[in-house]
């Protein structure tokens, strides 16, 4: 008999299955189900156990029950009618903050725990630390302990806090971050790709390099925001920046590139630096465009 937690895994899509694979290499025992049949005959080929149904597979759970499915209607439609008492249900589908603590208070009125999770990884991440995958978790914090062992089998674990909605939050805002560079390496390529001299490879690997040296911006953010004065030991200031703005649109037009990816955050530079705070760095927008 091992020793090692048992597992139960709802949902065998690309990321379900790709963490069910890395808890069976981890030597875990593994039972699964997911809405389609046909994706759960590879995962019990390599050792899972087949639940009947996903009611069955809450009920015979000793340890954690993870879910990893599309969003989270597909979540409660799965969960219905399954008796949760006393179970404790680590919820890894992507879904909003308010979602993930609608879903915890919904988990605690049926007498379960619940920790809710992002996963900063795609499949192929999973089960090799050497890529840097992790997971936020929040949420109910003696689950996440009681079964962090396990739960760091498939990717770092990063416990954010009490509030279920945190690690949604933190998931969302990376993404979010994400979404802003890929609309800027959009641009970047629109900018080249017509000229045929380029070697648009090489442009690649450099834009790579690039946004890795200025992603530690992120950090002089964090800082002044932290701080509240946005002008200590600024390293780009806004004034110069949203003048270099100028170049950056005119070479659009003249590349006939439109600029609508990078026009709204120049805009807002730009009514920053108006109110006088061409001293700042970036942090000063953050207050622009928040409600709170
Ligand atoms: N794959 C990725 O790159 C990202 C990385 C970051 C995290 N996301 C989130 O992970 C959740 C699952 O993603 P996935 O990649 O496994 O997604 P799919 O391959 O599309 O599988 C979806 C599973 O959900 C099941 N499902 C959907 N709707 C229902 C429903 N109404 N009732 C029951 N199950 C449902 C689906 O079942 P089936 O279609 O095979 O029957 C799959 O098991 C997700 O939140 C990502 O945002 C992944």
């Amino acid at each position: 008999m091992s020793d090692k937690t048992a597992i139960t895994l709802l949902g065998l899509g690309d990321m379900g299955s790709a963490l069910g694979r890395a808890w069976l290499a981890a030597g875990h025992s593994l039972t699964v189900w997911n809405r389609t049949a046909a994706k759960v005959e590879p995962i019990v080929a390599e050792g899972a156990r087949a639940a009947d149904s996903a009611a069955e597979a809450v009920a015979s759970a000793t340890g954690p029950v993870v879910l990893c499915l599309l969003d989270d209607d597909s979540v409660g439609e799965v969960l219905e009618g399954a008796d949760l008492q006393g179970r404790d249900l680590v919820n890894l589908t992507t879904g909003t903050p308010e979602q993930a603590r609608k879903r915890a208070s919904w988990a605690g009125e049926r007498g379960a725990r619940f920790l809710d999770g992002g996963i900063m990884a795609v499949p192929p991440m999973i089960g090799r630390p050497e890529t840097g995958a992790y997971v936020y978790y929040s949420g109910d914090r003696e689950l996440f302990e009681r079964h962090r062992e396990a739960l760091e089998v498939p990717a770092r674990a990063e416990y954010v806090g009490e509030d279920a909605g945190h690690a949604a939050l933190h998931d969302i805002a990376l993404l979010s971050a994400m979404t802003g560079m890929f609309a800027g390496i959009t641009h970047a390529f629109a900018l080249v790709a017509g000229e045929k001299e380029l070697d648009l490879a090489r442009f690649g690997g450099l834009l790579a390099d690039w946004l890795q040296a200025m992603a530690g911006m992120s950090h002089e953010m964090a800082a002044h925001l932290a701080s509240g004065n946005y002008t200590e030991g600024v390293t780009s200031n806004l004034a110069m920046m949203s003048a270099a703005n100028e170049s950056l649109l005119t070479t659009a037009r003249d590349q006939g590139v439109d600029a609508r990816l990078l026009a709204p955050y120049m805009e807002l530079m730009r009514t920053r630096v108006e109110q006088g705070h061409g001293d700042e760095g970036l942090a000063g927008i953050v207050s622009l465009i928040s409600r709170r």
